[in-house]
Order: structure tokens, then C-alpha cells, then sequence
């Protein structure tokens, strides 16, 4: 069976157990907190050197880190996956997206918020994350403007990476209620069918 490491309010973390449920893939969940510092510890390093959560374990031994990576890994093969070549490859322009450009901005501003509990010395980042978060939904509304899903009607990976920062955006102090485009497709994803919550 599958052994995920993770924290449960990570939506890197989220990523890899909304796939293994859409997928009805049966794993089992090791929690690893990292604000007591459980992803410095020398048996975690061993697993995933850099120290980062989410990774994830298979029978054989073999380690996998990086949350789209992870859920390119388990979804091969399935219909989270465009056959066609340029829908596949507009999946990972989102997924690249995300990681470059929403995710270090969402989730950093989300983190200064609900992890860490608005620190003084990061305010300044944390406003400056919040102009730049604003671009972000702005243009994600946008792209989701006449389709129902992120690349057009077929629900893929690419929905599951930025779903994962985008539907708690609110706990890192982002307004949602004026993007009806992002609010509709939020809805959209819990009824994919094997959908579960973040807590869930
Ligand atoms: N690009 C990585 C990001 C991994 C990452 O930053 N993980 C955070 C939790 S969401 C972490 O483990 N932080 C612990 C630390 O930096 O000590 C991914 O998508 O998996």
C-alpha cells in the first residue's frame, strides 16, 4: 500500500489524498507536523532530503517528492489525464503555473496567516502577496470564464494542483466572494465524483 507523509492542513499535501480518493486508491496517511519540526528529523531526511512534505512511499522502496509530480504519478493512466497531446500539455502549463506563480504566493500568504499567526516582521511580505494573490484569482477567474474546468470541459490534474490553494484562500486573507467564475468551479470539483475535503 501506499504510505503518504504528510500535514493535514497542507494543500500541497491535499493534492496527493483528493487524487488517491477521486481514484478510490487505497494508501495510508503518516502524519508529519511540521511546525514541531518533524520534517527535520535525520529518519524523515533519510526519506526526502529536502526535507519537504508532501512524499510519498511505495512497497518497492521507492520515494517520490514534489505534490504534481506525485499526482502526475498516480493518475497515469487515468481520465485526470488528457490523451490528447496539447490538452495534456495546456494540464501542465497550469501545473507549472501553480507551482511557479500561484502557489508561492496563496499558500506563502496563507501560511504567514493560519500557521503562523500574523507574525509583525512579515507583514510587509504578506501585503505585497496580497497584491500580487489578487492578479492571481483575477486571472484564474478569467480562465475560467466559459469553461468549466481549468484547460475547458475535462477535469484534470491541473484542477485538483490549483483547487488545492485556491478553495482555502480565504484562511490566507483572499476575498473569494467577488469571482463568481472561481466560486462556481470550487463547487464544481466537490462533485467530482470520490471527492473529499481537506479534513475529510
Ligand atoms: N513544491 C513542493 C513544495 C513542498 C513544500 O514547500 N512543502 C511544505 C509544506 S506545504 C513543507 O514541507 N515545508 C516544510 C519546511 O519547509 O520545513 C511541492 O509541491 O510538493
Amino acid at each position: 500500500m501506499i504510505t503518504v507523509y504528510g500535514d493535514e492542513k497542507s494543500g500541497n499535501c491535499y493534492k496527493i489524498k483528493l487524487t488517491l480518493h477521486l481514484l478510490n486508491i487505497e494508501y495510508q496517511w503518516q502524519v508529519v507536523d511540521l511546525m514541531k519540526g518533524e520534517t527535520r528529523t535525520s529518519a524523515f531526511l533519510a526519506k526526502s532530503p529536502q526535507g519537504k512534505l508532501p512524499i510519498i512511499e511505495l512497497t518497492d522502496g521507492g520515494v517520490l517528492a514534489e505534490s504534481n509530480a506525485i499526482i502526475g504519478y498516480l493518475a497515469s493512466h487515468s481520465a485526470l489525464i488528457p490523451e490528447d497531446e496539447f490538452d495534456k500539455a495546456l494540464m501542465y502549463q497550469w501545473m507549472f503555473y501553480e507551482q511557479y506563480t500561484h502557489e508561492p504566493c496563496i499558500a506563502v500568504a496563507r501560511f504567514i496567516q493560519l500557521y503562523q499567526n500574523m507574525p509583525v516582521e512579515r507583514q510587509a511580505e504578506y501585503d505585497a502577496l496580497h497584491a500580487k494573490g489578487e492578479k492571481i484569482l483575477s486571472l484564474l477567474d478569467q480562465q475560467l470564464s466559459g469553461n468549466s474546468f481549468i484547460i475547458g470541459s475535462q477535469f484534470t490534474l491541473a484542477d485538483i494542483a490549483l483547487y488545492a490553494y485556491t478553495h482555502v484562500a480565504d484562511e490566507g486573507g483572499f476575498d473569494l466572494s467577488h469571482y463568481d467564475n472561481i466560486n462556481n468551479w470550487l463547487e464544481r470539483v466537490t462533485q467530482q465524483s470520490g471527492y473529499v475535503s481537506m479534513f475529510g
